[in-house]
């Protein structure tokens, strides 16, 4: 470890010890966000140690003690079921390692929040399904209650609801495990089979959209169908942008850069700087048109061309490389 030139103790040293432990690592959306990290930790000099996710909360909790163990100086905590942490939590907090939480509300004054602006995110996507469709149609749903941003996001799908009487949900369906889009598309089949007049699926995790997709396409209804969805990864955009996709429209951050700004909100409370309690990376409307209008085919191409994609003014500091992408 070299050390970073200017930056405060213990980054002027480097090696700092940093764990990252999540409680997904299926997924594009996961896989990107841990890359980002992996990124920004290596512009920092940070020793990071990943603890891979398998929807565990018994091994989630386990890790957290490994890395007490290891005498890591902070945790980023990456979704997880907040009944499950709080105790080992604080023994963290207790030991003086700092904690970043990303999707996951450990209800802590001393652990800064980082989010997606989910509220946000949900709204855009719903003011583009009314865009498209008006307010009068029948609806499917696919929620998954306990995770953070999709609880978030629902908060707005009731409103949304209660505030357009002409909008029925219809079907409401949704799992999350390591095979999320093949499960959620065995359980839309049967929803869209049983409920022939939906035309409008919010599925707000591209796992959903991918799965509903999927059913769509066996069915043979993809024509009659529109899903609108949360995230954006490069093979997402093949599918929104792929001849008669019925995947019309997503609302998304980089999610690298989600993963970059976590871990810089941890390097900042490990030097003892200022940090919000809440830290937002805020996400993009991408409709299928405009994609397919703008060209773009990977993520690397909505970096170049959308600034939010490629970096976040959340957490950053002189001291900080935050031009990773
Ligand atoms: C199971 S929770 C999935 C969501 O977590 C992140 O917030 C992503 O946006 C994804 O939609």
């Amino acid at each position: 470890a070299d050390g970073l030139s200017g930056a405060p103790a213990p980054f002027d040293k480097g090696g700092v010890k940093v764990a990252l432990i999540s409680y997904i690592s299926a997924g594009d959306f996961f896989q990107a966000y841990q890359a980002g990290a992996e990124a920004q930790a290596k512009a920092l000099d940070i020793d990071l140690r990943v603890f891979p996710g398998r929807q565990d909360a018994a091994e989630q909790r386990e890790q957290i003690l490994q890395a007490i163990n290891l005498g890591v100086s902070g945790i980023v905590i990456d979704h997880g079921l907040p009944e499950s942490l709080g105790d080992v939590v604080q023994q963290a907090l207790d030991k003086g390692i700092k904690v970043v939480a990303f999707d996951v509300n450990l209800n802590n004054p001393k652990i800064p929040q980082v989010e997606q602006s989910d509220h946000e995110l949900a709204s855009l996507a719903l003011e583009q399904v009314v865009k498209d469709n008006g307010k009068d149609f029948k609806a499917g749903y696919v929620y998954v209650a306990g995770f953070a941003p999709l609880d978030r996001r629902n908060e707005v799908w009731d409103k949304f609801k209660s505030e357009n009487k002409g909008v029925t949900e219809k079907a409401r369906f949704g799992n999350v495990s390591d095979t999320t889009a093949t499960s959620t598309a065995d359980q839309a089949k049967a929803a869209l089979t049983a409920n022939p007049d939906i035309s409008v699926v919010f599925a707000p995790y591209d796992e959903f959209a991918r799965g509903v997709k999927l059913a769509a396409n066996d069915l043979g209804i993809a024509k009659k169908l529109k899903i609108y969805s949360a995230d954006v990864s490069t093979a997402d955009i093949q599918e929104i942008t792929e001849e008669g996709s019925p995947w019309v429209a997503t609302v998304a951050t980089n999610p690298a850069v989600v993963g970059a700004v976590s871990i810089r909100a941890a390097a900042l409370e490990i030097a003892g700087q200022t940090v919000p309690h809440q830290i937002t990376v805020k996400p993009t409307l991408l409709t299928q048109e405009s994609l397919r209008a703008a060209g773009v085919k990977t993520i690397e191409d909505l970096a170049a061309k959308i600034p939010a994609f490629s970096t976040s003014d959340a957490a950053t500091a002189s001291w900080i490389p935050d031009k990773l992408f």
